[in-house]
């Protein structure tokens, strides 16, 4: 990239994966480089450390102004409306996920920018098999963020052969991350639990026992997503379809590995409206083309996952009663 369009421009930088991803690439490329945007305000610490503005996907006349006067080269577009939340409303999901993610698309192929683009392990469906699921395999998602996800590899495909955008993505599985409430999303019991178990001892789990799914703990997936954008595009045989694994689990399993670091944890389960999507998913995914087209290897299992999510929410948990007392006024006497 030439000097002048060396910035980063990251879309939904407020969500799960961007209250990461942000740090890391400011971390990286230098804090003044990595343009955070969202349609809502940032909160701390995102809103202090670094540029931020806010900005609407489904505008494309805004993003090309933002594009223009920040000198954007690249840019990671996380902005989506999740599994469970876009079931409470389809028409309003098509329009951020694939309308926004076209509108970013038309941008990269105007001003030569290069893409990430988060797909997920929603773009399978029922008749996808259940395990070991393969690079190239069916793809008939049953909820409308899994159908957007599946158009939105292919509209990338389509510019990548077509235009040729160098756009990259990840078929995401859960992500577990420690920093951000996820929004909407079915695999969000696994970042919930982990809250409950440190503040109340006690959770009540949307999705039966036996429910395993594919995760990822969040370094990983922040990691993967910035080797894959480094990786030399000859390396690339795919290019926004990646299969990507690190670990997979069941709620029970989650339950048991959280209740050795605290033994008077219960977890209960009461399934919901969110365990017809969870069915629909395949329980481990082969990631064999990740590995060997560009490196991906996982760093965090199971084990060491839960260690890092309760050793850190531990501490932010510990320090939140001592900051309110100070806030009151009420510091230790
Ligand atoms: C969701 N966290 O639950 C997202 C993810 C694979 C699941 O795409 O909707």
């Amino acid at each position: 990239m030439t000097e002048e369009t060396t910035k980063i421009l990251v879309t939904g930088a407020c969500g799960q994966i961007g209250t990461e991803l942000v740090p890391e690439l400011r971390r990286r490329y230098g804090r003044e480089n990595v343009l955070a945007a969202d349609i809502r305000e940032p909160r701390e610490p995102l809103a202090s450390s670094g540029p931020f503005v806010l900005a609407d996907v489904t505008d494309r006349a805004g993003l090309a102004r933002l594009i223009e006067r920040h000198k954007i080269g690249t840019v990671y577009h996380l902005a989506a409306i999740l599994s469970a939340k876009g079931e409470q409303d389809p028409q309003r999901a098509w329009i951020v996920n694939v309308e926004g993610l076209r509108n970013i698309l038309e941008l990269a192929r105007a001003y030569g920018l290069r893409l990430f683009w988060p797909s997920s392990i929603a773009v399978f469906g029922p008749a996808t098999p259940k395990e070991n699921v393969p690079q190239e395999t069916i793809l008939c998602p049953t909820t409308i963020y899994g159908i957007t996800k599946v158009a939105g590899e292919l509209l990338c495909d389509y510019y990548f052969h077509r235009f040729g955008v160098d756009v990259r993505g990840l078929r995401y599985p859960g992500i577990i991350s420690s920093e951000a409430l996820p929004g909407g999303g079915t695999t969000d019991y696994a970042v919930e639990i982990f809250h409950a178990a440190v503040k109340e001892g006690r959770y009540t789990c949307f999705v039966r026992e036996d429910t395993v799914l594919p995760m990822m703990f969040m370094p990983d997936a922040i990691r993967a997503a910035i080797e894959l954008m480094e990786a030399p595009l000859a390396w690339l045989k795919h290019h926004a379809n990646y299969n990507i694994a690190a670990m997979s689990f069941s709620a029970g399993e989650l339950a048991a590995e959280i209740k050795r670091h605290i033994p008077e944890f219960i977890c209960e389960f009461e399934p919901d409206p969110r365990q017809a999507i969870a069915d629909s998913w395949p329980r481990t995914i082969d990631d064999t083309a990740a590995r060997e087209e560009w490196g991906w290897r996982p760093r965090y299992d199971l084990k060491a996952m839960v260690e890092a999510m309760l050793k850190r929410l531990s501490e932010r948990y510990a320090l939140m009663p001592r900051v309110r007392a100070e806030a009151r006024g009420e510091g230790e006497h």
